[in-house]
């Protein structure tokens, strides 16, 4: 029963998404890039199987209800506006009550509710519920870096931070404000099981070609997934604001290949494994100005007080 339940939500959600003309254009050859690009409209492509659902939620379900919903006013709109002026229509009706219509217009935008609320439901389980993972990897948000844990079992046994890369730094062909000195690195194809904290504040660790966004709260450890299918590299940033340098802690995922991957977790062992703890406060090699020696706790002011 569930199971048809969900073959019938996917075969509503896939036709939604095959009517839809703005998913069809979305669908066209477009390069998959994990970031920005000039004049873009609608979302980064999608690389997870999380955000290809998410794509087709908000493309093929969203989008046309709400499309439908607006042309459907400004048509009313306009009736009113043409026919119910006071030239057009000197002796307006003095109905106060329909029950008809009442009961249309409470009985309808619960239906439309429901149509988003059973897919929504979906989508959330499916991110949250992390499936059988290849590896696990420890996000932790920072004044204002990431650090990034690949634990001993496998394979890793090593963390180091993620800073932006600034000024002279910054090497041609490099994204500004987006570009990092040491990314993470995933291998292709794999479930990566994300444990994601904040150290000092509430950060929010954001991947939109992956569909991934949860909060990196002190105190928590929140979880998710994702398996990119595409190799690449992946920017997100931090989406919780943070403090002043919330807008440069930008985040990038670098997929690779399994051998790549393995190359690189050897190389980077021997890199960080110096480092006993991933904050490196005391470094003076840290590329840029942002250092966690600069970090200065804020005032705590309680709502209310002067
Ligand atoms: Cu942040």
């Amino acid at each position: 029963m569930k199971q048809s339940i969900g073959a019938a939500l996917r075969w509503a959600m896939s036709l939604a998404f095959l009517l839809s003309p703005i998913s069809l254009a979305a669908a066209a050859d477009e390069p998959v890039v994990g970031q920005p690009l000039p004049g873009q409209i609608g979302m980064q492509p999608a690389v997870t199987p999380i955000a290809h659902q998410m794509h087709v939620f908000h493309n093929g379900i969203l989008l046309p209800i709400i499309i439908g919903i607006s042309v459907f006013v400004a048509v009313l709109l306009a009736v009113v506006i043409v026919r119910y002026n006071e030239k057009a229509n000197p002796v307006p009706s003095k109905t106060t009550h329909h029950t008809a219509l009442e009961i249309a217009w409470t009985v309808t935008p619960v239906l439309l509710l429901f149509i988003i609320a059973i897919p929504s439901m979906k989508l959330l389980t499916d991110e949250l519920v992390v499936p059988k993972s290849d590896m696990t990897m420890k996000v932790t948000g920072k004044q204002w870096f990431w650090s990034y844990e690949y634990p001993k079992d496998q394979n890793g046994g090593f963390a180091f931070d993620s800073y932006i890369l600034k000024g002279d730094d910054l090497k041609p062909g490099m994204l500004r404000n987006l570009a990092v000195d040491n990314e993470a690195v995933v291998p292709v194809g794999k479930t990566v099981h994300l444990l994601v904290t904040g150290a000092d504040v509430i950060h929010e660790f954001m991947i939109p070609a992956f569909g991934v966004r949860i909060d990196a709260v002190p105190g928590r450890m929140n979880e998710s997934w994702f398996k990119a299918e595409k190799e690449g590299v992946y920017y997100g940033e931090c989406s919780n604001i943070c403090g002043k340098d919330h807008a440069f802690m930008p985040i990038a995922i670098r997929v690779v290949g399994e051998k790549a991957y393995e190359a690189w977790l050897q190389s980077a062992k021997k890199q960080f494994a110096s480092a006993p703890s991933p904050s490196r406060a005391a470094d003076a090699s840290a590329p840029t100005s942002i250092r966690s020696a600069e970090i200065t706790p804020a005032p705590v002011r309680l709502a209310g007080a002067q």
